[in-house]
């Protein structure tokens, strides 16, 4: 059955109240990439990037899942074929609209991983400096997000899937930050229809064979209602 693999950024939780990253008075106009996004950063100033984590999973937590999400949700439900949904986000907004088996390709704000053996488990609401890791000890806890330099999760689980997509839609991401950019041209060398859904056209938008425009509450129910009413 015809397989979808839809890729989600910052954009598609932004009608949920969550800040995207490069937006006008986004996280990156407010904090240093290098401060908070690295495991330099984090070496440097463990304390800075928990305030950081902390205070989003707090946000995070507060906020709900918006038509976008439960559009796909239900995409997820309806159409005959697999829908996979990988996302850039660190929210679990996807999994509260309904979502299921989601890959979260840079973490998730649930988790705590640690640096010293990589073993991983649920974080709790905050998470402070020098916290021991449960497995092996070492005071080396970390959000379980993946920073620049850092390898993103299932890498290959999603090569895979686009290799074998028939359509591929990328909503709410400004196509900055790579492995992330470049699985447009995967989908495209595996044939599959390629469309993007965001705000504005993103670093990529030409490589696509559609852009829709608009706020992703409106454009995704309304892509998802076409999907489900053409088969
Ligand atoms: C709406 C909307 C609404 C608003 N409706 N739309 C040179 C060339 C190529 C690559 C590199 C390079 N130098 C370094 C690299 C690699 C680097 C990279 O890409 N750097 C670039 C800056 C150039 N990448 C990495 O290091 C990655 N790892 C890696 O490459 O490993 C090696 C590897 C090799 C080969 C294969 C595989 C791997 C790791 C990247 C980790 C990114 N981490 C972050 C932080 C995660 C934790 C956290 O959340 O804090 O991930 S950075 C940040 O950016 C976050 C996001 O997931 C990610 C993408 O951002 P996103 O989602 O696109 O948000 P925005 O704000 O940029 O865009 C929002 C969009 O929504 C906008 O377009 C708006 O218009 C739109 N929008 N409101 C619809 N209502």
């Amino acid at each position: 059955m015809e397989k979808i693999v839809i890729l989600t950024g910052a954009g598609i939780s932004a009608e949920s109240g969550l800040s995207t990253f490069r937006d006008e008075g986004g996280l990156w106009a407010q904090h240093r990439i290098e401060d908070v996004a690295t495991p330099e950063g984090f070496a440097r100033d463990p304390a800075l990037v928990h305030g950081f984590y902390n205070a989003r999973r707090a946000h995070a937590a507060q906020a709900k899942p918006n038509a976008a999400h439960s559009a796909l949700a239900r995409l997820q439900r309806d159409w005959p074929g697999d829908v996979i949904i990988v996302t850039q986000n660190v929210d679990s907004l996807h999994e509260a609209g309904g979502a299921e088996d989601v890959i979260h390709m840079h973490g998730s704000l649930a988790g705590a991983l640690c640096a010293a053996c990589g073993h991983r488990w649920a974080a709790p609401p905050e998470m402070a400096v020098g916290e021991p890791c449960p497995a092996c000890h070492a005071p080396a806890a970390r959000p379980d997000v993946v920073w620049f330099g850092e390898m993103p999760y299932q890498m290959d689980v999603i090569y895979d899937h686009l290799a074998n997509a028939r359509i591929f839609a990328s909503i709410g991401t400004s196509g900055q930050v790579y492995p992330a950019a470049a699985f447009v041209h995967e989908a495209i060398a595996g044939g599959a229809r390629t469309v993007e859904l965001n705000l504005e056209p993103s670093a990529g938008s030409s490589s696509f064979d559609e852009t829709i425009l608009g706020p992703a509450t409106e454009t995704v129910p309304r892509w998802v209602n076409k999907l489900l009413g053409q088969r």
